[in-house]
This record gives C-alpha cells, structure tokens and sequence, in this order.
C-alpha cells in the first residue's frame, strides 16, 4: 500500500460556482456539504477547496484579506467544520488551497505594513522606484502607495502584493496559518504558485517578451530552502500532503520539488502539456495537436516517479473544448487518459460531465481579473474586438467558472437567484441529474473507470509504458509484476486502426469483442493476464 494521496483521485472545488445554497448567486459551503453524496458517489477520495478565506474578491479570492476565517459570502468558521466533519465521515478529506505567495492589499498585514507599523514594517517588498519587471496578468508589478509614498511589487493585480520571505516574521506568519488549517482537520495544500515566493533580488531583469525579471525569482534556490523549512516545522506533524502549482517549471526542477529525501513537496502541477494549442502561453494560440500532447505528457511521466496529472482547473479551458471537438464523446477519451496515466488524478468540477467552455455572446459577460487585464493591453495595442472575443473564447479563465451544471433546470440547479456568471445554455443536456440517468453518459463513464481504477493496484501503482502514440490515438501499458492493462484512446473524430491484444474490460462504446479498430474518440481498457 502506498501513500494514501497516491491511492486516491482528487476532486477540485472552485466554491464560487459549485453550488449555492442561499439564492444569493454565488456558490458557498453550505452548498457543498449538500452534495457531500454526489462526490461520494463519484468514487474521489480529497476534495481541494479553491480559496474560501475572507477576501475582496478581486482575483475571486486568490487575494486574502484574512487566512484564518472564512468569507461571509461562502459562510462562516463553523460551515467549515461541519464540511471536515461531514467529509470525514464520509470518507473524503478536505485539502485547501493556500496562497502565500501575496496577501489581498485589504490584509491588517499590509494595512500595517504601509503605514510602517512593527513588525509588518517589512512583511511586503517595498522600494522607492519600481524594478523593470512586468506581471503575469499583463503590465508593469509596482504601485505607488500613496500612505507609505513607496512602491510595493505585485506580480498578479495591484490588490496583491508579494509578502517579503527574507523577513524571518513573514515566515512564521505564515507557517501559523498552515497550522492554524491542519489543526482544524485539513489533509493538506495545494499551494498557489509555490516557485515564486523568494526573490533573489529585486534587480532589473533581462528584458523578455513576457516575465521579465522572472530568473530573479521562478523556483530559486530560497525556495526549496522555506519548502523544507515548512516540511520541517509544519507539515511533519500532520498526515497531510501538498501539491505545489509550480508555474515554468522544468522536470529536474519539478524532480528535485518533489523528491522524498529532500522533503519539499509531494508533487506539483507542470505547465507544459497545457502548451499544445498555444507557443509559451495561451494568448499565442496555435492548432491543438494530440501527438504534441501525448509527447509532453509522457516525458513527465518518464521524468518523474510520481506527480499530479490534470488536463483542467479554474485558470484553464474546458479540456473537452480545447483537446476534444467539444462532444461527450470526446470527454470519455480524455477522462480515460486522466484516470490511467501514472500518478494523482485531478479532475476539475464538471469534468465529470463534460461541460464545454463559455458559451458568452458579448465580452461585457467576462469577469476575470486575467481577462478583463488582457483585453484592456490587446485594445490598446490595436487589437479589433473580432479578434479580441475570439481569444476570449478560446482562453478566458471564465471557461471553466460558470457555475456547475447540476439540473436541465433554471439556472442549472446551481442557484435559485442570479448567478455571478452566467450559466451555460447547453445545461439542458449537459447536467449531472440527466447524465445519471443515462447508462452512456459522461458521469457514469467516470464513475465505472474511477471505480476499475480505484480497485486495480495496476493502474494505481504499477510502472508505465508507451507502446505506440499515433498522430491521433495513444496506447499504453501499465504494469504490475504479472499483470498489466493495456489502454488506448483515439483521440479524434474519425475511425482507427490499431493492434489490440488482451481481454477487453471497459470501453467507452460498449465494445465487447475486439476488432483491431477504434470508432472515433473511443478508449478501451484491456486486461493481460499472465499465462
Ligand atoms: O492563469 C494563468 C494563465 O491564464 C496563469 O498564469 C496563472 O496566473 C498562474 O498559473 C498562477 O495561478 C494561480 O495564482 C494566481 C491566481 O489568479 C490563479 O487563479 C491561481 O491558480 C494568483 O494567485
């Protein structure tokens, strides 16, 4: 038996849009605890909690005003214990997001810190002229504050500032909200962009088309010293993991990130397979290709013992969107491909039923501080609003937060008021109370590999091999000393031929006897057993 975080398949919450209870438009926990069964019914075993601490909201809640409450939008302390406790009970543990790398500007850190109050005097990076570098949602990461008459650095919105990880009090801030979480019964972190938090210097940086002064701070040799510190003087003490999202990070980097004997983190989130429809970064988009895909994927499979696997989250579009055409079908092949690679899946709210991007007709529907940052550059520098609505489309954060498809019903089910964002219109076919009625859907693909996965030591623990990987379809081996499962996915709209060997035990279109060829976007897993 390994670790229990590599037994089990982790669902990803963004509480905003998972389920309101209280008919003001906007999700909350309350809403979670009651559909505590359907995750259940899932077969998942954590449940990662995008932010729900108190906030302003500018970044939906990746900007914390305070770390050891809870947002009155989402709650209170107490509906926070009841989800542990109710979780529990139900054999799900709760992991939070922890967002280190800055504060919200409406923290009594930083409220403080300007006003140069010990000791927050130095909890932020304050200088007299800003440095040359630039952010990562677009434009300069200094502002000018008027109190202090300093500049302070952000490198997400001006509502962020960077906390100062050279001051010793920063850190034990810090490790007290760590704490503060794991003590209330959390199973651990999934830690907001993790590699940024030391800056080596706050020098000028080589001018770069994007980032620039991004080598004086992308996982720097400080980090990996506050990560052990953290192991050391927290996280040892609970049965909790952590899951670094590690932004440009390399696979010797995410290696020495994630290594046991160094005791840093249990796995990260890479970048690069995120890459296949776009150079570098999503707003230079080019043609999604599967074998570019299938190419990165298995580099870090081969890299690296074990890590995280994930094909969707909050800051991404919908992976049936952008990797498939869109159709259920498709959603079953990529969901085949998450479950089976080696490692913890990740499966992002709706993922389990398909849902597509956002369907908005008008630009004025965005919310997204990230779009919202963008479009405002991209005009300037003379984009047309053509051109403008169909980048949004493509790669708008907001793809992946419209609320969750629960019904065919108003609003989806998902609230009784008006929702924040708007809801999807294809919810009339795309919701988990149709699809759980009907044996072909996307939710009980999940449900029946989840539940093979979550029985089979093959998949959750055996070694993987690239047999073949096509333009379009992919076949891999998974194996455990005698026994393997053999997986193939065509990844596209068209019929394929392949070699297949092996007993069938699962395929997404039903397929009982083996024909050597694959109907378009179909996977099937077969069984190898030794004679
Ligand atoms: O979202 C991105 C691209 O669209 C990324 O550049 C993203 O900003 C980066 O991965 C960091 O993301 C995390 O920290 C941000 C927050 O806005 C994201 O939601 C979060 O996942 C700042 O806290």
């Amino acid at each position: 038996m390994q670790n229990w975080w590599k037994e089990q398949a982790v669902y990803q919450i963004y509480p905003m849009s998972f389920c309101d209870s209280n008919g003001d438009g906007m999700g909350d926990i309350s809403g979670i605890i009651s559909k505590l069964p359907y995750l259940k019914s899932l077969g998942v075993g954590i449940l990662w909690l995008s932010p729900v601490y108190r906030s302003p909201g500018e970044d939906n809640g990746y900007d914390i005003s305070d770390y050891c409450d809870i947002d009155p939008k989402f709650g209170t302390l107490q509906d926070m214990d009841e989800l542990i406790q109710k979780a529990d009970a139900l054999g799900l543990r709760i992991v939070m997001d922890l967002v280190i790398n800055h504060t919200s500007t409406a923290h009594a850190w930083f409220q403080k810190s300007r006003r140069r109050e010990a000791p927050y005097t130095d909890f932020y990076l304050w200088r007299d002229k800003p440095n040359n570098w630039t952010g990562f949602f677009g434009g300069g990461c200094w502002t000018f504050d008027e109190v202090r008459g300093q500049y302070y650095l952000h490198l997400f919105s001006p509502g962020q500032p960077d906390l100062n990880y050279k001051n010793p009090a920063v850190i034990q801030a810090v490790e007290q909200v760590m704490d503060f979480w794991l003590a209330r019964g959390v199973s651990g972190f999934r830690c907001d962009v993790i590699n940024l938090l030391w800056k080596d210097s706050l020098k000028n940086g080589f001018p770069k088309f994007i980032l620039t002064g991004s080598e004086r701070y992308i996982t720097r040799p400080g980090c990996h010293g506050l990560l052990q510190r953290f192991r050391r003087e927290v996280l040892n003490k609970y049965d909790c993991f952590t899951v670094g999202e590690t932004v440009f990070v390399s696979p010797r980097q995410a290696r020495a990130l994630t290594d046991p004997n160094r005791g840093e983190l249990d796995m990260v989130f890479s970048f690069e397979h995120m890459n296949a429809d776009c150079f570098f970064i999503k707003w230079l988009p080019r043609r999604f290709s599967p074998r570019r895909f299938f190419k990165s994927l298995m580099k870090w499979q081969k890299k690296l013992p074990w890590n995280a696997v994930y094909f969707e989250n909050h800051d991404q579009p919908r992976s049936v969107s952008r990797f498939g055409d869109g159709s259920p079908a498709a959603a079953k092949a990529i969901l085949t491909l998450l479950l089976t690679l080696r490692g913890t899946p990740f499966v992002y709210q709706g993922e389990e039923l398909g849902m597509t991007n956002f369907d908005f007709s008008s630009l004025d529907q965005i919310q997204d501080v990230e779009s919202k940052n963008v479009c405002r550059i991209l005009k300037k520098l003379g984009l047309t609003d053509r051109r403008l609505f169909a980048l949004m489309k493509r790669a708008s954060r907001d793809n992946a937060r419209t609320p969750m498809q629960w019904t065919p019903g108003p609003q989806a089910g998902f609230t009784t008021g008006t929702p924040w964002l708007k809801v999807n219109d294809n919810h009339a076919a795309i919701n988990a109370e149709t699809e759980e009625g009907d044996p072909g859907s996307v939710l009980n693909w999940f449900r029946a590999l989840l539940s093979y996965r979550n029985g089979s030591d093959v998949l959750k623990q055996g070694r993987i091999r690239l047999i073949s990987r096509e333009k379009s379809w992919i076949k891999i081996e998974r194996r455990l000393g005698e026994r393997k499962v053999i997986v193939a996915v065509n990844w596209s709209p068209r019929p394929v031929r392949l070699p297949l060997v092996g007993h069938p035990v699962l395929s997404t279109h039903g397929t009982e006897t083996l024909d050597c060829r694959l109907l378009p976007y179909e996977a099937v897993l077969l069984e190898e057993m030794p004679l």
